[in-house]
């Protein structure tokens, strides 16, 4: 067994008729991945499953996976009728606010199943699985299979082959580990196309998006002292280019842990006029979540994120500014 709950999940699984899955809010190819990879194995075991998401549009870069347009959309969480499931199972969603996209306490009176990787956790649940250790969504679920003896399809193979490369860089970051890239080759001998799938991630943008990079490139700094670089976008700016799904994250995943001499960056963008969100990622073994926790947020040492709201830009920059420079590793 590699995981000890996966045999209570499974028995969980066998009683339920209907069950219900999430895509995160704003849901990344991990979130989108293991989901549908989910599905379709729920499916092989004869359940009924539907897969619902808060965001009103998801990025079409993963529009190839089975089951990707059978996501229901745009759901508000606060009005929609659990009752006719037996189980939910939400997956790579670490909070109420991600689960969601609404900052409220959600009460749901079934049985959840949660299986995740991040480091913080905040939602109430009866059964999960949490590894820290795991590079993405995808690599605990394809163990999770294993353990439910489920002969994976090419299907299925490129549902969690996308989870892994969307999370790992294409194997890059310092969370794909010898058995990320065992589980991968494993996938690609299933069929998963792994350059296809990493040239629909990181090759695949929408030109304006460009544009948008212009706008935080143009206003990034660094600080040479504590080591880190930032960006930040008033909503003046931003709300041109707010359609475009998860360009925030994206921004920062791309832009803020790659400058030489620095542990961290971060890129703040107003979403809404005193809505600030911040997404931080790390370049080193620097942990971003402390900083991001203690703003209120959370997330990965490696890749975290805080939103605050009621607070004007300028104080919102001040803010995250401070609480960096508190747990920088000073460098001069
Ligand atoms: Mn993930």
């Amino acid at each position: 067994m590699n995981y000890q709950k996966s045999q209570q999940i499974l028995d969980e699984v066998k009683k339920a008729k209907r069950i219900l899955l999430n895509c995160h809010y704003g849901a990344d190819p991990d979130g989108i991945g293991s989901t549908l990879a989910l599905k379709l194995v729920l499916e092989k075991l004869g359940k009924k499953v539907d897969v619902i998401c808060p965001s009103k549009k998801l990025s079409q870069q993963t529009n190839f996976l089975t089951g990707f347009n059978d996501i229901t959309l745009g759901i508000d969480f606060y009005s929609f009728d659990f009752d006719k499931y037996d189980l939910c199972m939400f997956l790579d969603t670490s909070d109420v606010d991600v689960l969601t996209g609404q900052d409220r306490e959600l009460i749901i009176n079934k049985f959840i199943v949660v299986i995740d990787h991040h480091q913080t956790f905040h939602l109430k649940n009866d059964l999960k699985i949490l590894d820290t250790n795991s590079s993405s969504v995808g690599e605990i679920l394809y163990k999770v299979f294993k353990d439910w003896n489920i002969e994976l399809d090419q299907q299925i193979a490129e549902c969690l082959l996308t989870s892994i490369i969307g999370d790992t860089g294409t194997f890059s970051y310092t969370g794909a580990t010898s058995e990320t890239l065992r589980i991968g080759s494993d996938l690609m001998s299933l069929g998963a196309d792994k350059s296809m799938i990493s040239d629909r991630i990181y090759r695949g943008e929408d030109f304006r998006i460009l544009k948008f990079w212009a706008e935080v490139l143009s206003r990034i700094q660094i600080d040479k002292e504590y080591g880190f670089v930032w960006s930040t976008v008033p909503n003046n700016i931003y709300k041109d280019y707010e359609d475009l799904p998860a360009v925030k994250s994206k921004t920062a995943s791309i832009f803020a842990p790659i400058v030489d001499g620095t542990d961290f960056g971060f890129i703040g963008i107003e979403e809404k006029p005193n809505t600030f969100t911040v997404s931080f990622r790390g370049r080193t073994d620097f942990d971003t979540s402390r900083i991001a926790e203690e703003l209120g947020g959370g997330g990965h040492p490696i890749s975290s994120a805080v939103r605050m709201e009621d607070i004007n830009f300028d104080d919102a920059v001040e803010k995250v500014l401070t609480v960096c420079r508190k747990y920088a590793n000073k460098k001069v």
